[in-house]
């Protein structure tokens, strides 16, 4: 799951980041393992020797967009990812110089605006490539398919409007997500502000309204937080009458942006956590696991997280005929503990 930090420099990504990670030094790329109480519980009924959580891969924007103009640059870790974080800075701090005063709605405007310019230049780019190619003028043709798709998002990005919110086909989506497009990508707003400040404005609540999930938090708080031993944070944390890290508010986000559901395979040498996508079927599930595992697939094993819940063990599941056999088209649900009977 690869999620990238983009914003304006000193709005408090690289701080974000070492809240994220728990570590007071990071890279440019640290794996945040995704906080899991189902994933512990079924890895001590399995005795698991080994337990693997989900795990964000984070990438940091060492570059940052740079203040009172100039070309945002976009890094490579931004294309790849499936998801950006947007961090806009609320804080105010006269000791962390910034460009005006604060205001996270103005900023969002000024990124969006400069991803979807980038978006434009790689269309237009493309587009006068096809202008030149003899196929795309003949239906039926990929090139042809493209040129048409990409006229029709031209003036959408020209109106200022990101490609995520254009309507398109299966075939389509598949198209435009090889061009690893920026406003192609869904985001998470994360309003770094002042100690306490929890009240949402109504902006955010008109961005949630688009499907833009926003989590507001004080990074350096967190960041000290996450650098204490567990036992003084969660007296940190009841003390300051927090229910939770921002980090879980974070990664929950995450998982609802990107629709995931998370499944299980549970055995003494390994216990793990996998993420699908909602909707996805046991083939999709075992695809996950391996591609030798989807091909040779035969039926899965599934118990429902609820049964491992009210019985305590996946055994006791699978004596009291809790298990059922599923077949390639099941849909997965969120819990699902999988075993995936396969041809080797
Ligand atoms: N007061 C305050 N300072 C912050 C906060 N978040 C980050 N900073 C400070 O702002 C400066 C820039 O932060 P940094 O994470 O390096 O920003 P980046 O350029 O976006 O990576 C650092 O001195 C941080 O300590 C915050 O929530 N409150
Ligand atoms: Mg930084």
């Amino acid at each position: 799951m690869k999620v990238a930090l983009f914003g304006y420099r000193r709005s408090g990504k690289t701080t974000l980041l070492q809240a994220l990670s728990g570590l007071d030094r990071t890279g440019d790329v640290v794996a945040v393992p995704v906080p899991d109480r189902r994933l512990d519980a079924l890895a001590t009924d399995a005795s698991a020797k080994k337990k693997t959580p989900v795990a964000l891969e984070i990438s940091d924007d060492p570059a940052g967009m740079p203040e009172g103009g100039g070309k945002a640059e976009f890094p490579e870790s931004l294309r790849k990812a499936e998801l950006v974080m947007i961090v806009l800075r609320e804080f105010s701090d006269p000791s962390v110089p910034w460009h005006a005063e604060p205001d996270p709605a103005r900023d969002y405007d000024a990124i969006l605006t400069e991803m979807i310019v980038a978006d434009l230049e790689r269309i237009e780019r493309r587009l006068e490539r096809l202008a030149k190619e003899p196929n795309a003028k003949k239906p039926g043709t990929p090139d042809y398919l493209q040129a048409t798709l990409f006229s029709r998002l031209k003036p959408e990005l020209e109106a200022g409007k990101p490609i995520s919110s254009a309507a398109l086909d299966d075939s389509e989506s598949a198209m435009v997500h090889s061009f690893q497009f920026l406003t192609d990508k869904p985001f998470v707003v994360v309003i770094n502000t002042d100690e306490g400040k929890t009240e949402a404005t109504e902006w955010e609540g008109s961005l949630a309204k688009q499907g833009v999930s926003v989590v507001r938090l004080c990074a350096v708080l967190e960041r000290d937080l996450a650098l204490m031993p567990e036992e003084e944070r969660r007296e940190f944390i009841e003390a300051l009458g927090l229910e939770e890290s921002a980090r879980d508010r974070l990664v929950r986000a995450v998982y609802q942006t990107l629709d995931l559901v998370t499944f299980y395979t549970a055995g003494e040498k390994e216990t793990r956590a996998w993420p699908l996508r909602k909707g996805a079927t046991a083939w999709k599930a075992a695809d996950t696991i391996h591609s030798d595992i989807a091909r040779g697939f035969i039926r899965a094993e599934v118990v429902s997280y609820a049964d491992f819940e009210a019985l305590g063990s996946v055994k006791e599941c699978y004596r009291q005929g809790k298990m059922r056999l599923e077949g390639k088209d099941y849909v997965v649900q969120d819990g699902d503990i999988l075993h995936i009977r396969h041809k080797s």
